[in-house]
C-alpha cells in the first residue's frame, strides 16, 4: 500500500482544475473554504458543497488545509473563546460530512517566509529560496521593526548590511512586499493586498506579541488544542499542526513547532492522537540539526498528513526549495519510514491508515514560465514531476517492504 497522493487545491478559481487532477491521478483533494474569513464557522452546506464536487470526479477532500486559526486565538485576545468556539464547530460540521483532517499552523501574524521568489535553476526553471541575511535586512533596515537589531550578532547584522546595500529602492519594496502580502494573501494570511500601508499594519501585528514568550505562547497552543480535542474525539477528526517556516523564531516572536524537542511538548501537552502533525519535510529542514527520518518515525502514530519537497542548504540559515526527490533531505530515508507507519497502524487495526501525501510547492519549469496564473510556490509542471516522483519512490518502498 502506498501513501495517498494528493494535492493542494485553491478552489474554482485555481488555474490547475478538478478534472486536471483527476487526469494526475490524484487520489486525494487538500483544500479550504478559502473565501470565508478567519475565525468564522464553517456551514455545512458550503462544506457539502465542495466535497459533492471533488467526490463526482471519483476523489476525496482528504485534506482541509487549512482552517485558520485567529490572531486573536494566538495571542489569547478578547474574541479568543468565540473563535475557538466557532473552531469548534467548523470541526463538528467537518466530521459529520466525512472530512477527518484538519491543518492548521500557530504561526504568528506570518506563515510561511520566503525572500527570494525567482531562484534561478539550471536549465531556465526558477523556485522559491530564504536567504538569511536578505531577511535580517528587511527586519532591520527595511521594516525598521523597534529594536530589531538587538535580536541578532554583529556578523548577521554585518552579512544583512552587505545584502542591503546591494538593493535598489525598488527591490527593497518589492522584498517587503512579497514578505508582507503575496506569500500570504491567497493562504489567508493576516495581511492582503487591499490594505494602503502593509508594513505598517504588519508591525501593529507584530506588537502584540510584545509580551509574549515562549512559555506563555506554548501555553496558548495548548489552550487551543485542549478545547478542541473533545470535538475531534466525538466526530473522528485527526487535527495536524504545521510546523513553523522556517522552524525558529523570526521578527522577535515566538515560534515553537520546529524541531523534535517541540514535538515532544506536543505529545506530552495533550496525548490524544488525535493531536496530531502535518510531516512538512522543506519546513522542518530549515533547522540543519532537525533528523527528518528519525523525526517521521518518532512521531509516526500522529503523523496524519504530510507535506513532501526537498531543499538545498546555501549558507547559515539559508536555503532553496530544490523540488522534490533531490537536495540536502535523504527523501527515500523519510516516505519509508512514513509507509512502515502506514504498516504499523494496518498491522494494530487502527481505522485512519491513509496517510496522504501531496508535492509541496515546485519549482517553475516549462509552460509554469509564461504565466502567472499559479499561486506562488504552486505551479502545475513542477508540482507534478513531484507527485510522479514521489509516486516512483513509493512504489519502490512499496515493492521493498513488501519482500521483507
Ligand atoms: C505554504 C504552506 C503553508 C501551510 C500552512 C498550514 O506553502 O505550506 O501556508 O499551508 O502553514 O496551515
Amino acid at each position: 500500500m502506498k501513501l495517498e497522493k494528493a494535492w493542494r487545491w485553491f478552489g474554482k478559481s485555481d488555474a490547475v482544475t478538478l478534472d486536471h487532477l483527476v487526469q494526475m491521478d490524484i487520489e486525494g483533494v487538500v483544500t479550504a473554504l478559502h473565501h470565508i474569513p478567519t475565525g468564522e464557522v464553517w456551514p455545512k452546506e458550503e462544506i457539502l458543497a465542495v466535497k459533492n464536487e471533488i467526490e463526482s470526479r471519483g476523489m476525496r477532500w482528504s485534506v482541509v488545509e487549512s482552517v485558520p486559526v485567529s490572531e486573536q486565538i494566538k495571542t489569547a485576545g478578547p474574541m479568543r473563546d468565540r473563535h475557538i468556539e466557532n473552531y469548534r464547530r467548523t470541526i463538528r460540521n467537518l466530521g459529520e460530512c466525512g472530512i477527518d483532517t484538519v491543518c492548521y499552523n500557530f504561526m504568528p501574524v506570518l506563515d510561511w517566509c520566503r525572500t527570494i521568489l525567482d531562484y534561478p535553476h539550471v536549465g531556465g526553471g526558477i523556485g522559491l529560496c530564504f536567504d538569511y541575511p536578505t531577511f535580517v535586512a528587511f527586519d532591520v533596515f527595511i521594516l525598521k521593526r523597534p529594536g530589531a537589531a538587538a535580536d541578532y550578532s554583529a556578523e548577521d547584522l554585518e552579512q544583512a548590511g552587505k545584502a542591503f546595500a546591494a538593493m535598489t529602492p525598488d527591490e527593497a519594496r518589492t522584498l517587503s512586499y512579497n514578505i508582507i502580502v503575496v506569500t500570504q494573501g491567497f493562504i489567508n494570511g493576516v495581511i492582503d493586498g487591499s490594505v494602503s500601508d502593509p508594513e505598517k499594519l504588519f508591525l501593529e501585528y507584530i506588537s502584540c506579541y510584545k509580551k509574549i514568550d515562549r512559555e506563555r505562547y506554548r501555553s496558548h497552543l495548548k489552550y487551543f488544542i485542549d478545547s478542541l480535542i473533545p470535538v475531534c474525539e466525538e466526530y473522528d477528526v485527526n487535527l495536524c499542526i504545521h510546523p513553523d517556516d522556517p522552524p525558529y523564531p523570526i521578527l522577535g516572536m515566538p515560534r515553537i513547532m520546529g524541531c523534535a524537542d517541540d514535538m515532544e511538548w506536543l505529545e506530552k501537552a495533550n496525548p490524544s492522537l488525535r493531536n496530531g502533525i502535518t510531516f512538512c519535510t522543506g519546513s522542518l529542514s530549515g533547522r540543519h540539526d532537525n533528523d527528518l527520518p528519525y523525526m517521521a518515525a518518532r512521531f509516526g502514530e500522529r503523523i496524519h498528513f504530510a507535506h513532501l519537497r526537498n531543499t538545498r542548504y546555501t549558507g547559515y540559515k539559508s536555503f532553496y526549495e530544490s523540488g522534490h526527490l533531490y537536495g540536502s533531505l535523504d527523501m527515500p530515508a523519510i516516505v519509508e519510514a512514513l509507509m512502515r507507519e502506514q504498516r504499523r497502524r494496518i498491522a494494530a487495526g487502527r481505522k485512519d491508515i491513509r496517510i496522504p501525501v501531496r508535492p509541496d510547492h515546485g519549482i517553475r519549469i516549462l509552460n509554469d514560465l509564461d504565466c502567472d496564473c499559479y499561486n506562488i510556490g504552486y505551479p502545475l509542471n513542477g508540482r507534478l514531476r513531484g507527485i510522479a516522483e514521489l509516486d516512483g519512490l513509493m512504489v519502490g518502498i512499496d515493492r521493498m517492504l513488501s519482500r521483507e
